[in-house]
């Protein structure tokens, strides 16, 4: 009879200094050394997992809760073979049940359905009942490296890293040994179900094994109550769990209250809709709508596929080798490095190769394996905590391998990336390609590690980049060559030539889906440069988008597509896009550029470009395709948080080049974080400036009340004088020419009255128009009607100006200027004469002209001010907005 670690509580809920009860025997694996977590962290005290103590420095995939975890690469790693429960990877669909003492002491697993004799098991019977054997099992969720996937697309599932896999060892009893005990009816008992005590939205977590699986013990499935020798963690399925072996974690069912045999299948809902690779062919939201696919038992997933990862060189790993033989702290050319990593498979069989490539898939060479597994084969051991731990008779591989692959520094520094792919037992081996799916499961196409070289003083650095890193957080070279413009399923790896500069640091990547499913043409670079002016193509993140049904909608104006037509124009328009929009682009997806996408970065000559822009010509200082470098020159308070920032470009003399109406590109860098920022900004310098720029600026800085403040503000308000930022433009569909005539979207419009609307800041590209039109002195007829949104009255930016052109142009006989001010705040100041509250359509009716054809809206202010005031209150009014309303 087997004793019983005495009490049976988890030792992070007792007794946390607890070590895995000693296995005589030295030959085998080394049991972990734990470290027992103590306290509840931060994250989990709003949770229903607030009892639960945890390991502070798990990645969590899914945010506080519920608690989906894997431990950093490199410390799973180096603890071995068995890994430690504090670094055991955890994948919880909800809360943990909580088992208190009285709910342990009456912890029973009902085995019923088909058979003959119906039983209520308490773990104290499994004991005494049946043989209690102890097998060392890897545990992969099906979800391992998904993350990789869902950088090229984002899936239904969260992100994890090369870190869903894990490995203990098990005791407990064979389900083969209880299902013989209890007598199946075989003949009608095609399937096992198993059911866990977790309360989730639809039912308990539940999936089930065919009979045949279930019922062979060299399959290997246990009933567990320990896991290194030690009550199962919590988060492990603390009292009892299903273990099987060579199967993905998904079906190793925690918290195990019931086991029926039955006709059908599981009918729990994550049975069917959880792991399951769907055919490629469909998209997350197709497999989302389309539920009939996932009743489909051949998508279903039960044994684990061949993968293998590098661990080591780590992500960001660095590696100086020196030139000079005299250097002794980095090293020398002709050391080795030694490459480690894991590799598994499912079903019991065997990795027989791991191979490594180091010029991307050419030539692979074999690496080292190591089957720690195999340790425990010729061990015959049984003791009162263990059991029989006995793998003399069993050939199947249950556990991860490891590889090691000695390779010289001197090749290293020549390669770009270092490639992993291994094989089995059944001659699978892990593809090239990734098998792109809904779920982004069983993600196991060849694990790259990329090389990054910069050339030093003393000789060359390389930094090792991973695919990705788990979880939230960017990094890693999938990110970077997406946001590079490539198509990263097949990735290229260009050396980084000797550049002695720090690369700029990735954006996120956007997790917004920005293609069609059924768009899956293949487009060459030839084909794309034919869609230029009139139907205009062009690329962001390696797809293609035909924008010629976007021209008219777009809300930063016709030519900022038009310039980017046959061009890359992933750069723009992820820094300046929302979500929102990044999502509206699925519509005008049609395929997939093959062919090089840094080709097209190179300008084109403009000779080629047929646009009216007249800053095409060098003749001014702004181009809409280069960025120009230009310096802060001065900054001038306008108000309590608005500047007026002027920048200096290198030609003193040179026209700006900006059309009334028009805006630009700013970019900068944060000086603090390093990060690329980039928005559209109307300048509000006079179209005939030379040499200078200025931009009004409304500072958003972190305050308690928006602890991130405006990103590109923030960035701003850190400029010192001197410092460069860059700029490019100008882009607009609208342009102001003058003396009653407007050019919007390419069409030549008379106007008589100008009515304009903004808000706060959007007072800029107004501002413009408006001086242009009163510094006219040829337009005796425009007029305009400006309403001017503030929250307060010291929020009015330029209110001098305005109120000085309004006593020039407003008053008299022929006044060609109504200047009104409405401020949200309320109580509004003391002999406040102009409106307060909301803008509605009364503001409308009351101050604009009535709707004509020779009059347009000119609009600025934030989104939802346009969206959920203007338009709706000008509509009310009898205004076209398709007709005449302008946004800027
Ligand atoms: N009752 C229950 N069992 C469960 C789950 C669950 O959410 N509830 N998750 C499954 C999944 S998807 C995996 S990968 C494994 C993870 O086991 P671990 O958390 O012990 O690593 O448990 C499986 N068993
Ligand atoms: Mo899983």
């Amino acid at each position: 009879m087997v004793e019983f670690p005495q009490p049976f509580i988890p030792p992070s809920l007792q007794e946390p200094g607890r070590e895995c009860p000693a296995l005589p025997l030295a030959s085998l694996p080394k049991l972990p050394i734990n470290d027992t977590p103590t306290v509840i962290v931060d994250l989990d005290a709003q949770t229903p997992d607030n009892w639960v103590k945890r390991n502070p420095d798990f990645v969590r995939l899914t945010g506080k809760h519920p608690f989906n975890v894997e431990a950093p690469l490199t410390p799973v790693f180096n603890a071995g073979f068995l890994t430690p429960a504090h670094l055991h990877f955890v994948r919880n669909h909800g809360a943990v049940p909580r088992v208190d003492e009285t709910k342990l002491r009456n912890w029973r697993i009902r085995v019923h359905g088909l058979l003959e004799r119906e039983c209520s098991f308490s773990i104290q019977d499994l004991k005494d009942k049946f043989q209690v054997v102890t097998l060392p099992v890897t545990l992969v969720c099906a979800g391992n490296r998904r993350k990789e996937q869902n950088v090229v697309r984002k899936s239904l599932g969260f992100n994890w890293g090369a870190g869903g896999v894990s490995t203990a060892l098990w005791t407990g009893v064979y389900l083969a040994d209880i299902l013989e005990y209890v007598k199946p009816f075989y003949k009608e008992a095609k399937h096992v179900i198993f059911e866990g005590d977790d309360e989730l939205p639809n039912g308990p977590y539940g999936t089930s094994q065919r009979s045949s699986v279930a019922r062979e013990k060299r399959n290997g499935i246990l009933i567990a109550w320990a896991m290194n020798g030690l009550p199962l963690e919590p988060d492990h399925g603390f009292p009892v769990r299903l273990i099987v072996p060579g199967q993905i974690g998904g079906r190793m069912v925690k918290w195990l209250r019931r086991v029926e045999l039955s006709a059908k299948e599981s009918q729990h809902y994550l049975h069917f809709f959880d792991n399951r690779v769907l055919p490629m062919q469909l998209s997350p939201e197709q497999a989302r709508a389309e539920k009939e696919w996932w009743y489909d038992p051949r998508y279903m997933i039960n044994e684990l596929n061949v993968n293998s990862a590098i661990v080591k060189p780590a992500h960001q790993e660095v590696l100086e080798i020196h030139s000079h033989p005299l250097n002794q702290t980095t090293s020398p050319r002709e050391a080795t490095y030694t490459l480690r990593g894991y590799a598994y498979s499912g079903g019991g069989r065997r990795v027989t190769r791991v191979e490594i490539s180091l010029d991307d898939g050419v030539c692979w060479k074999l690496a080292d394996i190591d089957y720690p597994e195999d340790l425990y084969r010729s061990v015959y051991h049984e003791d009162p905590v263990y059991g029989l731990l006995d793998l003399t008779e069993r050939d199947t591989c249950f556990c991860w391998c490891f590889w090691k692959f000695d390779v010289s520094v001197k090749d290293l520094a020549e390669s770009t990336v270092i490639a992993v792919r291994a094989m089995d037992e059944g001659l699978s081996i892990q593809p090239r390609d990734m098998y792109l799916n809904a779920t982004s499961m069983m993600n196991n196409w060849w694990f790259r590690v990329a090389i990054l070289r910069t050339e030093t003083k003393s000789g060359v650095k390389l930094k090792f980049e991973h695919p990705t890193i788990p979880g939230v957080k960017p990094g890693g070279w999938m990110e970077r060559l997406k946001t590079s413009g490539q198509d990263i399923m097949q990735p290229d790896f260009e050396p980084i030539a000797t550049d002695t500069v720090e690369r700029q640091p990735v954006p996120p990547p956007s997790a917004i889906l920005m293609t069609k499913s059924d768009a899956n043409r293949l487009i060459t670079v030839d084909e794309l440069q034919k869609h230029d002016k009139s139907t205009p193509w062009f690329v962001i993140q390696g797809e293609v988008y035909d924008g010629t049904g976007y021209l008219d909608e777009h809300p930063g104006g016709t030519d900022s597509i038009l310039l980017v037509a046959g061009d890359d124009a992933t750069e723009d328009f992820i820094a300046i896009h929302s979500d929102d929009a990044k999502m509206k682009l699925a519509k005008f997806h049609v395929g997939t550029l093959v062919g090089k996408v840094d080709d097209l970065k190179s300008l084109r000559p403009d000779s080629n470009s047929t646009s009216d822009t007249a800053s095409l010509t060098s003749s001014v200082l702004l181009h809409p395709k280069i960025w120009k470098t230009i310096k802060l020159k001065t900054t001038q308070p306008i108000n309590h948080d608005t500047y007026l920032f002027r920048f200096s470009f290198s030609e003193a003399n040179t026209p700006l080049g900006l059309p009334v109406g028009k805006h630009v590109f700013v970019r900068l860098k944060r000086k603090d974080t390093g990060e690329i920022v980039q928005r559209a900004y109307t300048p509000v310098s006079k179209p005939d400036t030379s040499g200078e720029i200025d931009f009004l600026i409304k500072l958003y800085l972190p305050s308690s009340h928006n602890p991130i403040g405006g990103k590109m503000t923030t960035g701003f308000h850190q400029l010192e004088v001197g410092d460069c930022i860059e700029v490019k433009g100008p882009l607009g569909s609208f342009e102001w020419k003058g003396n009653g005539i407007a050019l919007w979207r390419n069409v030549v419009h008379k106007v008589q009255h100008l009515a304009m609307i903004c808000g706060g800041s959007g007072i800029t590209p107004i501002l413009q128009v408006l001086r242009s039109v009163f510094d006219d002195d040829h337009d005796r007829i425009t007029k305009i009607f400006l309403i001017y949104a503030n929250k307060t009255e010291e929020d009015i930016l330029c209110k001098e100006e305005l109120d000085s052109l309004f006593k020039i142009h407003g008053l008299g006989e022929h006044p060609r200027f109504n200047l009104h001010y409405i401020l949200s705040t309320l109580p509004v100041p003391l002999g406040w004469t102009h409106s307060s509250g909301r803008v509605t359509e009364d503001l409308f009716r009351a101050h604009f002209p009535t709707p004509a054809d020779d009059c347009l809206v000119l609009a600025c202010g934030p989104d939802a001010m346009i969206a959920n005031a203007v338009k709706p209150g000008l509509v009310k009014c009898g205004w076209n907005v398709e007709k005449s309303l302008v946004v800027f």
